[in-house]
């Protein structure tokens, strides 16, 4: 699996990377790290006069711990590529996220860039989301109103199982790098085929802060193989 992160994000920095591309979003999650590890193969000369962008805590120290420059959407709000990772893509690029609880930030970023690219591994690739990636849709929440949409998903958007997301390092909830809760909520395939829509009810709900569907963003995506292949999704 690790061999087919690399593969996949190999190939999107080396497409979607380019000389002058000088503002970067770096992504969260485990494919990621490869990423940045491809750029930094790009060379001293050719990174020095970039400026690298962070989803969250742990982009922000794989850029400093890689001796890249760190920056802030509040200086750079016109990105030009940015790149990261998805729990799972659809046929036509619709994307959950939010298995490392960093969608909010992740969000802003892949729409701040001209460019947005996600990479990962086969087990990412679906037909319809929910296929492959079963625990639900990410929803960040205020802490405040959790509950209330928790019964608001159970109750009104045919979620039953849905659940707060419980730290394992940590007792209590996962807290996000935003100080928020995350609540993920399983749909069924039918709602899951059209997540344009599901993700427009769920923001509807008050207290919801971001919800992990990324719907008409994904300009390609990266999908790397266990045969050593990489499947391209434009
Ligand atoms: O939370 C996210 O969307 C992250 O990008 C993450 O879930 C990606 O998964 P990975 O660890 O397989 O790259």
């Amino acid at each position: 699996v690790d061999a087919a992160k690399r593969l996949a994000a190999y190939t999107a920095v080396d497409r979607h990377v380019q000389p002058g591309d000088k503002i970067i979003g770096i992504g969260s999650g485990s494919t990621v790290p490869y990423v940045v590890e491809r750029i930094l193969q790009q060379g001293d000369e050719r990174n020095r006069d970039r400026v690298f962008l962070p989803t969250g805590f742990q982009s922000q120290q794989l850029i400093t711990l890689a001796g890249l420059r760190l920056g802030d959407i509040t200086q750079y709000p016109e990105i030009d590529v940015t790149i990261d990772g998805a729990d799972e893509a659809d046929t036509d690029l619709n994307c959950i996220k939010g298995g490392g609880a960093c969608q909010l930030r992740e969000k802003v970023l892949a729409e701040a860039a001209r460019t947005f690219i996600v990479v990962a591994d086969y087990r990412k690739n679906s037909t319809v989301l929910g296929t492959n990636y079963t625990s639900g849709v990410p929803i960040e929440v205020s802490p405040f109103a959790s509950t209330s949409v928790l019964r608001s998903l159970r109750t009104k958007l045919d979620s039953p199982n849905a659940t707060l997301r419980m730290a394992r390092a940590k007792a209590g909830p996962v807290v996000t790098d935003n100080s928020n809760f995350i609540i993920d909520a399983p749909f069924t395939e039918v709602a899951l085929r059209k997540p344009r829509e599901l993700l427009a009810s769920i923001k509807l709900l008050t207290g919801v802060v971001e919800v992990g569907l990324f719907c008409g963003v994904v300009k390609a995506a990266y999908f790397g193989n266990q045969d050593g292949s990489v499947t391209a999704k434009f």
